[in-house]
């Protein structure tokens, strides 16, 4: 017996006799486990070690060719009442499910190591934190859960303490994509993944955990469990506001958190708390509180370079496991946008050849320690997280959606973040650019029903004493000739800039049908070469693409009837009145 917690203990057992591994191991965290599990994949060929010289301590995994995204489609959340799990989630009655991939995970694990994976979502000593133990077949899992979460003896102490954990259990199977289930049962606090060994399917702390079971949690306890970065950004005279974000998967919200200030705003620094996930909870003095339940990123490699994300660059020379990315003569990772090297070798291990696509998969992605990250908050540790000042909701919008834009109010803001959409991108197995619904970037995440979801935010007008403003944000507007009118990355801090001065009171703001944007004069443009006409384009609210907008968006929430809330229908009849 390796845990003085019975049920754990329990659990271990019976999923021993239904996996029937070989052996069973129970993991530490420490370096010299990680050390051997490295050393075994070595040997086997399931990792690669790049060039030593450039990139110390790095890594490369290939996985299956079938395996590089997460699949939505293949994702239940499997409650005992359809209409909690909402027309946002695949569902499946909870006993069909179990049977279901039972069947697959039986014998499933024979020949192999099973790992038992405890681990922490937060800061080990936080009162926000959660815990949960995965258990997996895949060492490639166990050492990217090192990097993720706080995992190994200390938080099976924890779960020995509090005696409550999510359940996780995994198994690669044979990757054959018509055997690839990702269940979660909410109620029971617990997940089964099977037949994949992708990032958002296989590392369960993740999407599966951080995100759908802790939604449900979140609703249950009074907090919220978000697809956020949280990043505080301090100005010239050492304010600094902390803000949570939501974007859509590879929209930039790694980018965000880690931004490099442009040369005209001296002064001016950014601090990562997060980059994928945000626990908000209401603090002792009534205000939102941030914690970061995750302890590294696992961000999406194609275009980082020294010029879109000096932070990303650096971190990523060492102590770093790539996966599928291509390889250059001397053995050192490549992917499109890097302006350096050249490819040999393609993501799938062949000799590149322009003519058979990206040489990089558009979805490679990097696993690295948040500690790495040179601007990695002080404060990303703190037990009580940091205050939130603002939250954004952003999509990669061609059209309609301006830069920026404030909520009237906090009803205002859910209403915003519900009706939030985004072109698709290859973060999920499908067709990419295609724009769709994507509440506060939630839809493939969200626990629960979508109009129970929205129902709780606006609960938090009565649970706070002081809410966070609430603000969209566009990176990705462009003109007929599908040119970028804004310059994006580092240049966002113009527009983090006119949100701080608005939560201080130090600006005002023009009126419009959908909220306030910025008077242009208030906007940080210098050293931008921004014509009039593009800063008139990037902050235009077009009365009749918005009416289109605004339908667009009542007929998406009329799919929550019966449980969406009155107030979105209100706040969006307001708007459609004065459009
Ligand atoms: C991620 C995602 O990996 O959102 O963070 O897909
Ligand atoms: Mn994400």
């Amino acid at each position: 017996m390796n845990t003085s917690n019975a049920s754990l203990a329990r659990w271990i057992d019976e999923v021993a006799q239904l996996t029937k591994p070989d052996s069973i191991h129970w993991c530490t965290g420490s370096d010299s486990e990680n050390e051997q599990l490295i050393a075994q994949m070595l040997e086997r060929g399931d990792l690669i070690k790049l060039n030593p010289s450039t990139h110390p301590n790095c890594y490369l995994h290939r996985s299956h060719p079938s395996d590089v995204a997460r699949v939505e489609h293949l994702t239940y959340v499997c409650t005992s009442s359809r209409e909690d799990a909402g027309p946002n989630n695949n569902w499946m009655a909870p006993d069909e499910a179990h049977r279901k991939i039972d069947s697959m995970f039986e014998g499933a694990m024979r020949g192999r190591t099973m790992y038992v994976v405890p681990y922490c979502m937060g800061p080990i000593d936080s009162p926000y934190s959660r815990c949960g133990v995965q258990v997996t077949d895949s060492p490639y899992v166990v050492i990217n859960m090192r990097v993720m979460t706080r995992m190994g003896t200390e938080a099976l102490r924890r779960i020995e303490r509090e005696n409550q954990f999510v359940k996780g259990l995994h198994s690669i199977g044979d990757l054959n994509p018509e055997r690839r289930l990702i269940l979660h049962f909410p109620e029971e606090l617990s997940i089964k993944s099977f037949g994949s060994g992708y990032g958002g399917n296989a590392l369960l702390g993740k999407k599966c955990h951080a995100l759908r079971i802790a939604s449900w949690q979140a609703r249950q306890e009074g907090w919220l469990a978000e697809h956020m970065l949280i990043m505080g950004v301090q100005s010239p005279e050492g304010r600094t506001h902390y803000i949570a974000a939501a974007f859509p998967s590879a929209c930039g919200k790694t980018n965000l958190a880690m931004l490099v200030p442009p040369d005209s705003m001296p002064g001016w620094k950014i601090w990562t708390v997060g980059d994928d996930i945000c626990w908000l909870h209401v603090g002792p003095d009534g205000e939102l509180r941030a914690i970061n339940p995750e302890a590294g990123y696992f961000g999406v490699v194609p275009g980082t370079n020294p010029s879109t994300n000096r932070n990303a660059f650096e971190m990523l020379r060492s102590d770093t496991i790539f996966t599928n990315v291509a390889l250059t003569a001397d053995n050192q990772p490549w992917w499109e946008g890097l302006d350096e090297g050249t490819p040999v070798v393609d993501w799938q291990g062949r000799p590149y050849r322009a003519e058979s696509g990206p040489a990089a998969h558009p979805n490679s992605r990097f696993t690295v320690a948040a500690r790495r990250n040179p601007i990695y908050s002080s404060l990303a540790d703190a037990p009580e997280g940091v205050p939130i000042s603002a939250i954004l909701f952003g999509g990669r919008r061609r059209e309609v959606a301006p830069l920026v834009y404030e909520a009237f109010n906090w009803q205002h803001g859910v209403l915003i973040g519900a009706g939030m959409a985004s072109e698709t991108t290859a973060a999920a197995t499908g067709q990419v650019g295609v724009v769709r619904r994507d509440p506060m970037a939630m839809k493939p995440f969200c626990g629960y029903n979508f109009g129970d979801y929205w129902r709780h935010w606006l609960s938090f007008e009565q649970r706070a004493k002081k809410l966070p403003r609430i603000f969209h944000v566009n990176w990705f507007r462009q003109d007929a000739s599908r040119r970028y009118l804004w310059p994006g990355f580092g240049d966002n801090l113009r527009v983090l800039r006119w949100i701080c001065d608005r939560c201080d009171g130090r600006v005002g703001a023009q009126e419009t049908p959908i909220g306030y944007v910025p008077h242009k004069q208030d906007l940080e443009l210098t050293g931008l070469n921004l014509d009039g006409a593009t800063l008139d384009a990037l902050l235009n609210v077009d009365a009749d693409a918005w009416r289109k907008e605004i339908e667009a968006i009542g007929a998406y929430l009329d799919e929550f009837k019966p449980r969406l809330p009155n107030e979105l229908q209100d706040q969006l009849r307001a708007i459609a009145a004065k459009l």
